[in-house]
C-alpha cells in the first residue's frame, strides 16, 4: 500500500536521498513579480454564524468556517534566505469553507502509540525499500530511515540544504533522531517521521480526516483578516514569543530564545483565536492537497467563490516535476528569518508524499455532515 514513489533512495546519489522541497527547503519559482502592491487585498473575514453541531470531541476545538481571504502578500517572505520567493500564495483570493472539528494541537507520540498499537501499523520510514521499487540503488542503500535535521560546525553556504539534513539509518517516530534515540519523555511531542500516507492512515484510524490547505488556513488565522501570523501582525507581541521557530545561526546553533531548541511539547505557546495551537512553527502539517505553485493563480483565473476547495487533481512542482508532492503548512521549529519564514499564516509548503523527516508531523479534522 506504500507509494512505490519513495525518492529516498534515488539511485547512486546519495545527495538525491533527501528531495529538496521534501525537506520544505527549496523555492517554487516565482509565479509573477508583479503581485507587490501597498493595499492590502485582503478583505474581511466572514465566519458563519451557526453553533458548532454538539460538544466537541476531545482534544478538538469548533472551526466555524466561513469565507475568507487566502493567501500571502508578505514581501519580507523568505525561503532558502531568498527574501519575496513564497510567491506561490498569490494572489490572495477568496474561498469558503464549512465549519468543521480541528485538532487543537498536533498528533502526539502518545497519540500515535495508540494507533500503531491497535492496528499494527509500520509506518514507511520502518520498511526498508525494495530492489524492486530502485531496480539501481546501491544495496548498502536499501534501508529503512528517515532524513534528520543536523546543526553543522560552523555558517554554511545556505544554497545547500544537505549540509544540514542526513538520511539516518533507522530514523523513526519511535526513533526521532536515529536507532539510539527514543521516546522518553515524548509522549507530548508532534510525532514525526511520518509520511503523507501514514498520516492518512492515522486519520482513518480515528475517525477523522487531514484538513483541505484551505480548511488549515481558514483554522490558522484564528478570525482574523489577513494578518502575517496566526496571531498578528508582530512577531513577537509584547516582546512574548508565540511559537517555536528557530533562533540564532541558522543551521549551525539554535539559541532556543524562544524556550525551546529542537521540537517541543505541544501546546507550549499561546492558541490562536480559535483555540489552536502550534498552528505556527515546531513541526510542519501535512494537509490533503496535491501541490502546485499555480493553484491560487488558477483559482483566481476561474473566478467565482470556491467552495471547500481540495486542491489541485495531480501535484507539480516543477522544481522537480517527477515528483508527487501534497501540501505542507505552518513551518517548523527549523524555521528562521534567515532562512525560511514560513510559519508566516499564508505561505505554502510542500513535501514528496512518502518522504518523512523529524519536523514534519500533521492533525487531523472532522467535518460535519
Ligand atoms: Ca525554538
Ligand atoms: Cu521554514
Amino acid at each position: 500500500m506504500h507509494s512505490p514513489a519513495l525518492n529516498r533512495f534515488r539511485p547512486a546519489l546519495l545527495t538525491a536521498l533527501l528531495p529538496a522541497v521534501a525537506l520544505g527547503m527549496l523555492p517554487a519559482r516565482p509565479v509573477s513579480g508583479a503581485e507587490s502592491s501597498k493595499t492590502s487585498k485582503f478583505l474581511p473575514t466572514a465566519e458563519n454564524k451557526t453553533p458548532p453541531p454538539g460538544p466537541a470531541p476531545k482534544g478538538m476545538v469548533w472551526i466555524p468556517g466561513g469565507e475568507f481571504s487566502m493567501g500571502s502578500d508578505a514581501t519580507d517572505d523568505s525561503l532558502c534566505h531568498r527574501p519575496g520567493l513564497t510567491q506561490d500564495a498569490q494572489p490572495i483570493h477568496r474561498v469558503y469553507v464549512d465549519g468543521f472539528w480541528m485538532d487543537q494541537t498536533e498528533v502526539t507520540n502518545a497519540e500515535f502509540e495508540k494507533f500503531v498499537a491497535a492496528t499494527g501499523y509500520k509506518t514507511i520510514a520502518e520498511i526498508a525499500p525494495t530492489r524492486e521499487q530502485f531496480p539501481t540503488a546501491p544495496l548498502e542503500n536499501l534501508v529503512a530511515g528517515s532524513p534528520v535535521f543536523t546543526p553543522t560546525p560552523g555558517p554554511v553556504d545556505l544554497n545547500n540544504f544537505l549540509l544540514w539534513w542526513r538520511y539516518e539509518k533507522g530514523a523513526d517516530w519511535r526513533h526521532p533522531e536515529g536507532p539510539q534515540s527514543n521516546l522518553e519523555g515524548r509522549a507530548n511531542y508532534p510525532v514525526v517521521h511520518v509520511a503523507y500516507p501514514d498520516a492518512v492512515a492515522y486519520a482513518k484510524w480515528a475517525g477523522k480526516r487531514l484538513p483541505t490547505e484551505a480548511e488549515w488556513e481558514f483554522a490558522a488565522r484564528g478570525g482574523l483578516t489577513g494578518q502575517r501570523y496566526a496571531w498578528g501582525d508582530e512577531l513577537k507581541p509584547g516582546g512574548k514569543w508565540m511559537a517555536n521557530i528557530y533562533e540564532g545561526t541558522f543551521p549551525v546553533k539554535d539559541t532556543g530564545a524562544d524556550g525551546f531548541a529542537g521540537l517541543a511539547a505541544v501546546g507550549k505557546f499561546p492558541a490562536n483565536g480559535y483555540g489552536l495551537h502550534d498552528i505556527a512553527g515546531n513541526a510542519w502539517e501535512w494537509v490533503s492537497d496535491w501541490y502546485r505553485p499555480d493553484t491560487y493563480a488558477r483559482r483566481k483565473l476561474a473566478g467565482g467563490l470556491p467552495r471547500n476547495p481540495q486542491g489541485p487533481d495531480a501535484s507539480y512542482d516543477p522544481d522537480e516535476p517527477s515528483e508527487k508532492k501534497r501540501i505542507h503548512r505552518g513551518g517548523s521549529f527549523l524555521c528562521s528569518d534567515q532562512y525560511c519564514t514560513r510559519y508566516m499564516v499564508g505561505t505554502r509548503g510542500k513535501g514528496e508524499e512518502s518522504t518523512a523527516s523529524n519536523h514534519v508531523g500533521f492533525r487531523c479534522v472532522i467535518p460535519v455532515k
